[in-house]
């Protein structure tokens, strides 16, 4: 065990406690925040009531992983030999000890991530069952769900676990979870959109060349999927689908029912969707053109119809964000060295010049500037995978590596049920004094 991921988490784990102990044993009566009307009503946006040190996201800068930026996570965690982007295995390893992995480290991760990666029959057969108009996010979060069966808390719960060793069958039933879900993903699309045609994993890849492996998809695919599994693995403790996963496992749900909710809340379209909703908008914008780049002036006319028929700018905006999403500008630099002559970038980049003005003149977003989602489907376009209806599967996998980090963290720091306090309308009115 000395040596493994597991045997420092387990160190930090112990360092951690005290601090923990401390803040909520002597400290635990001192304001952190204030509650305001709009926010109770707003979607609790900005009251600072979750805690995690996994990610922070500052509204200016952008996320965060364990302090480190993307570029210098990108920079610093090790890389397959001759790739552009690093293990995303590494990537788990920073996420929960807050340390880079070396060599030795990281590849002792993904052995570990190889030994688990097999999927159970019963997962393709429940699969298989759905029809083939279903959308892949309820394929994927099922496919997940059913899992739960293989769950190491859940049996060992039942046995007696002890609350401070929670964290242990947890990290097992993570690693387990992770490891296979690039193969059920891709039996996913395959099923969906290859008519089941089915590529064997290879326990020789990390998880990022493994994925386009079995997505049949050749260089740079793997460091696409790599990339894109990185920048979408975590941001923060408060998004949809973070907080899903967090709050569904505060009432020790295992990791299956809870990142099977948790990709349930990715699947909206103000979240995770958007993604699927931007490269469907420029479809349409398109067709209109027959193929052909608009004009700026034409582009802005296409903007400002949307918004004027009620519907949102889909990849534009942010709850938490006040400037250009770090995850955007990475992907637009891998896309301009990559595929500066795709049509497709041509129409997102002119997005990113003629949507900002335009939400500021409209004046209702706080935030104008372009999300991880306006530039994702882009890149998997260019790369084959057109069918849309997939991407946020994609966002899925990456998002699932940060929730588990933060699910086992959760555990061993022993947060406990999630239960915050409603209040009724009359209450609100009562509070404020227009109502006796
Ligand atoms: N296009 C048009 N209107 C927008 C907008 C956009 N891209 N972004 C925000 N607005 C509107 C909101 O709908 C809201 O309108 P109402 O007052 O009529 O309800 C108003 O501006 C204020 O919203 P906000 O405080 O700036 O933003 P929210 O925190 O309420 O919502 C988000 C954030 C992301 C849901 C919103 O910006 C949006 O709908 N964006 C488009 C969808 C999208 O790209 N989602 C992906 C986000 C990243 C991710 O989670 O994956």
């Amino acid at each position: 065990m000395r040596g493994t991921l597991k045997y420092k988490l387990s160190k930090k784990i112990k360092e951690h406690r005290p601090r923990t102990k401390r803040l909520l044993k002597e400290f635990g009566d001192v304001q952190v925040d204030s509650v305001t009307v709009s926010q109770v009503l707003g979607g609790m946006r900005g009251i600072k009531s979750l805690v995690t040190d996994i990610s922070y996201l500052d509204p200016e800068e952008g996320i965060r992983y364990r302090g480190f930026t993307l570029q210098e996570v990108i920079d610093h965690l090790p890389k397959p030999k001759g790739a552009e982007m690093p293990f995303v295995e590494g990537l788990f390893y920073l996420l929960l000890t807050g340390d880079f992995p070396n060599e030795e480290e990281v590849m002792q991760v993904v052995e570990q991530f190889n030994k688990r990666r097999i999927v159970p029959r019963y997962v393709y057969d429940v699969i298989d069952s759905f029809p083939t108009s279903s959308h892949p996010m309820a394929i994927f979060s099922t496919a997940i769900l059913t899992l739960n069966r293989e769950s190491e808390f859940n049996r060992e719960y039942q046995a007696g676990l002890k609350k401070k060793d929670y964290w242990e069958p947890t990290y097992e039933d993570a690693l387990n979870l992770l490891a296979k879900l690039p193969e059920i993903a891709a039996y996913i699309y395959n099923k969906l959109y290859r008519k089941g045609e089915k590529i064997q994993s290879n326990p020789n890849l990390d998880m990022g060349a493994d994925f386009a492996n079995m997505m049949g998809i050749d260089k740079p695919y793997d460091d696409v999927s790599r990339l894109h599994f990185i920048i979408h693995s975590d941001h923060e403790s408060g998004n949809v689908s973070a907080h899903t996963g967090h709050l569904v496992a505060s009432s020790l749900s295992d990791i299956y029912l809870s990142i099977s909710a948790m990709i349930n809340g990715l699947a909206g379209p103000l979240h995770g969707l958007a993604n699927q909703e931007v490269l469907r908008w420029l479809q349409a914008v398109m067709e209109k053109m027959d193929n052909k780049l608009p004009t700026e002036e034409e582009m802005q006319k296409f903007v400002w119809d949307t918004l004027n028929s009620g519907q949102v700018i889909p990849g534009f905006g942010h709850a938490v964000l006040r400037k250009t999403d770090p995850r955007y500008m990475l992907q637009r630099e891998f896309s301009k060295k990559h595929l500066p002559d795709d049509p497709i970038f041509k129409y997102a980049d002119l997005l990113y010049k003629v949507v900002p003005p335009i939400l500021q003149e409209h004046g209702k977003a706080k935030n104008p500037w372009p999300n991880v989602d306006a530039q994702s489907g882009v890149i998997q376009w260019h790369y084959g995978v057109t069918e849309y209806d997939f991407y946020t599967v994609l966002f899925g996998i990456g998002r699932a590596i940060g929730i588990c980090a933060n699910i086992i963290w959760d555990r061993a720091l022993g947060y406990p049920l999630e239960r915050p306090k409603s209040v009724t309308t009359d209450m609100l009115e009562k509070m404020v004094g227009i109502k006796d």
